[in-house]
């Protein structure tokens, strides 16, 4: 109508290719550009949108609208002043895309806020300090109490600020009140924050062992609580490491439950609910095997290994059968290290303490020597040599005669057969069983592979005995599992991309893809419903279903499949799989076409970005097993540990009772279905049986954020934060609840907005007001131009807010300013008058 310029409030982002976002100020724009003026700043922390305040200058810049979706750029979430208005819940921004969440998310940050909202979704930005006002036992009782609600109270988290106390306490409700099983899934990248997270809500968890008046129990944490909140600082000392990225980093996926007894006495829906914490059970996926025997000079392997080292003289001397002095110089797979402390406690500390938190979950005396030992076994088969026996390249023999006397000593086993064993190969060709000599770099291989396998398993025989100690069905005589109900509390590494990505990127991004199959279906649940309840009819929602990608990795021809195949084929390799699996799934939209692509490289178009993986040894990686030398002769130890749990995976101790989901021992290897046991198979097992149980819970998510990689209070990186947002799925859950309408307001915030555009505005009195009836009447004068041709307004009014179709906001937005301009020149034009 007015030759394409569009009126539009002035506050605005536009892309940043350092920066993903910068605010900006809209000075004209046409249909194909707009010119902008954005500010300059000094270095990258102080970016705020602080209305340029602190910006050294302006500049004027001419950006395309035709780069932007929908051809006009983000608004800005401001006030009159320019100024930004922070909210709690994302989901009430007026405008709300990237570029805002990114804002309210870092202005949040920095006020010292790590929490927000996006409806039913808690963003936790990782605050690298501990914000200890957040954590006290007041506030662990205001969550808790003021979220346990009866149906018809208002929603509490209006009074509340977002919290991960929020999703604990919502959890307890949802089990204690509703009777429904819950899961808390917890995401984000390494370093983010998850394992705290669920420590954090774990704890609260553990508080709120109650009674009817809302005072904490006389009985304080009862031994099994204990036990159940001990197991965390256990399975880190053991599975976690220090990394690059995070200094207390989790080298393995697990799954909590814990669980609740239901108390017959209390009606469902009672307000104080009688549920408390009986016991929990973990499930822990994929440890991190390579780590074990070698590591990045800047990283270190398993916690433990240092703390065992940094034990007392007198105690190690008992581990090691008398050796004295050693240190972390003494073992290869330890080596130099500059790190001594973690989270600023020593490792002799947490050795100590390791030592307790085995004790609670009864590992003492000659179990937890007989643990210790076995892991002196791991340090002792890092530091074997061997080399040709005079001279014989084909043949090997070990070179370190008394660290392998020691080794022999500790794992008690006869010293020649543990050589042979080593050192020999046994085959069996048509019919004939026969011994082949290995050269020394492939015994040094067997040798560490016995290492790496050894230790995977006393990790798995850890979590067996924490299961025991803590499993409610163990601890109460009589009781069954399912007398029980749980909050399962999911802590899972993140999607990962790196410069090269091998077998375990794989399979950690497959479980990525799951759970955001799961996400992206709950999100669209959860919209379906608030439009319900808003009473307004929805259209179909289209959104991002990664079934394809699912496809492509799980899919009957897909790459799993393509890889067993490839492993029991008598001269399967690595490439040959490569190139089946591209040829096969040629078609897959998911499989990236790239001919400059390696004979060993394959890539995926993930949901959150295209990976490239490099096959190299995924075969045997995926075959996870060691020789049978070596299974026979482990047999043969004198540390039970080794003789007697080599091949056993399962997480509980068996009691019998079928109800363990764990993956049990593998079938013995036949020649048909070798391909049965690998690891691939063991993990997409766990992952489906992790999926169903979540499938048969209410499941709340919390989204952890790093928002910078110098581990630093206060900072956040633009760059780094859009990109976890976006693989964290923040963005694309927008999205969803947004596509029909993508701007939103509440009744009365409207009318108090645009109330100035009104024109028979007249004084009201405030209590009496109905806000529904006033916004229907506001809009539909002020959004006429907008109807379709059939006549649609651009709007609806829901029962608690306005839904706006794409423009409508803006377009009030635009007249509300010009509403205001008109005002200002009014007023100064009768105080000109005047004067
Ligand atoms: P992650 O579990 O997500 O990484 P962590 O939970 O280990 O990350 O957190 C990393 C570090 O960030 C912790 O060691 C703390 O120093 C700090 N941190 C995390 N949450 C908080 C908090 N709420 N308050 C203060 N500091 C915190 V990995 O396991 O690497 O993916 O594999
Ligand atoms: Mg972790």
């Amino acid at each position: 109508k007015d030759g394409g310029s569009v009126a539009t409030s002035n506050n605005v982002y536009v892309k940043d290719k350092d920066l993903a976002w910068l605010p900006a100020r809209l000075k004209s724009q046409t249909d194909k550009e707009a010119v902008v003026s954005i500010p300059t700043y000094d270095d990258e922390a102080a970016i705020a949108n602080d209305g340029g305040k602190n910006a050294r200058k302006w500049t004027d810049k001419v950006v395309k609208l035709k780069e932007y979706e929908g051809g006009t750029l983000p608004m800005a979430n401001v006030d009159k002043a320019g100024v930004l208005t922070l909210k709690e819940d994302m989901v009430d921004l007026p405008f709300l895309h990237e570029a805002a969440i990114l804002y309210n998310l870092k202005e949040r940050h920095r006020q010292g806020f790590p929490y927000t909202r996006t409806g039913d979704i808690v963003i936790a930005i990782n605050p690298y300090q501990w914000l200890t006002h957040l954590y006290t036992d007041k506030m662990q009782d205001q969550y808790a109490n003021k979220m346990v609600w009866k149906a018809g109270d208002s929603d509490p988290r209006k009074e509340l600020d977002p919290h991960i106390y929020e999703t604990s306490a919502l959890s307890y409700k949802g089990l204690a009140v509703d009777d429904c099983n819950q899961s808390i899934l917890v995401s984000g990248e390494s370093g983010a924050g998850k394992t705290e997270t669920v420590k954090i809500c774990m704890n609260h968890m553990a508080s709120v062992q109650k009674g009817p008046t809302g005072q904490k129990g006389g009985d304080g944490l009862n031994e099994v609580v204990k036990r159940v909140v001990e197991s965390n600082p256990l399975l880190e000392a053991f599975g976690n490491a220090k990394t690059r990225r995070n200094d207390n980093s989790s080298r393995f996926g697990k799954y909590i439950m814990l669980q609740f007894d239901r108390d017959a006495n209390v009606a469902p829906g009672q307000r104080v609910p009688h549920c408390k914490i009986a016991g929990s059970k973990c499930e822990v996926y994929l440890l991190e095997k390579s780590r074990i025997m070698t590591h990045d000079e800047s990283e270190r392997t398993y916690h433990i290994f240092y703390q065992m080292i940094a034990a007392k003289e007198a105690d190690k001397v008992k581990i090691w059968k008398g050796l004295k002095g050693t240190t972390n110089a003494s073992f290869k797979v330890i080596g130099h290290t500059d790190t001594t402390s973690i989270e600023g406690k020593s490792d002799g500390d947490h050795f100590y303490e390791t030592v307790e938190g085995l004790a609670k979950v009864g590992v003492t005396g000659d179990s937890l020597m007989t643990l210790w030992r076995a892991i002196a076994c791991v340090l002792q088969l890092g530091n074997i040599t061997f080399g040709p026996p005079g001279g014989d390249t084909e043949k090997s023999c070990v070179t370190s005669k008394s660290e392998f006397n020691s080794l022999a000593e500790l794992i008690g086993i006869n010293p020649t057969e543990l050589e042979k064993a080593l050192v020999e190969r046994t085959m069996n060709a048509r019919g004939e069983v026969f011994k082949v000599p290995l050269k020394p770099d492939a015994a040094k291989d067997s040798c560490e592979a016995f290492g790496k396998e050894i230790y995977s398993k006393i990790f798995l025989w850890l979590v067996r005995e924490i299961n025991d100690a803590t499993m409610a069905e163990k601890n109460y005589k009589g009781a069954r599992k399912s007398d029980f109900c749980t909050i399962g509390l999911l802590d899972i590494f993140g999607f990962e991309s790196f410069p090269v990505n091998g077998f375990e990127q794989l399979a950690i991004n497959y479980a990525n893809e799951k759970l955001q199959q799961k996400f992206t279906k709950d999100i669209f649940k959860a919209v379906q419903e608030e439009y319900k309840f808003e009473g307004i009819a929805l259209d179909d929602i289209l959104y991002d279903d990664n079934s394809d990608v699912l496809d492509l990795i799980e899919g009957r021809a897909g790459l799993l499949a393509m890889l067993n195949e490839e492993c029991v084929r008598p001269k399967g390799s690595d490439k040959e799989f490569v190139y089946k699996a591209c040829n096969t799934n040629k078609t897959s939209p998911c499989l990236v076409q790239d001919r400059l692509l390696g004979p060993l490289d394959f890539g995926i178009h993930h949901y959150a970005g295209k990976v490239v993986y490099h096959a190299n040894g995924f075969l045997q990686v995926n075959q996870d097993t060691i020789a049978p030398d070596l299974i026979e002769i482990a047999k043969q130890s004198s540390n039970d540990i080794i003789a007697n749990h080599m091949q056993n995976d399962s997480m509980t101790k068996d009691d019998g009772s079928g109800e363990s989901t764990a993956v049990r021992a593998g079938p013995k290897r036949g020649k048909s279905n070798m391909a049965s046991d690998t690891l691939w198979n063991k993990f997409k097992n766990q992952l489906t049986s992790l999926m169903k149980q979540l499938n048969e819970t209410q499941s709340r998510y919390i989204r952890c954020i790093k928002p910078n990689p110098i581990k630093r209070p206060n900072i956040m990186y633009h760059m780094t934060t859009v990109e976890q947002l976006r693989c964290a799925g923040v963005v694309a859950a927008v999205t969803i609840s947004r596509t029909a309408f993508p701007n939103r307001l509440d009744h009365r915030a409207c009318v108090e907005r645009f109330k100035v555009i009104n024109k028979t505005k007249g004084k009201k009195d405030k209590s009496k007001v109905d806000y529904k009836d006033e916004v229907t009447k506001l809009l539909t004068a002020a959004l006429k131009p907008l109807q379709d041709e059939t006549g649609k307004p651009a709007f609806v009014v829901g029962k608690t807010r306005a839904y706006f179709k794409t423009g409508a906001l803006e377009f009030l937005e635009g007249k509300r300013m010009e509403a205001w301009e008109q005002w200002a020149l009014d007023l100064q034009r009768t105080s000109r008058g005047w004067l």
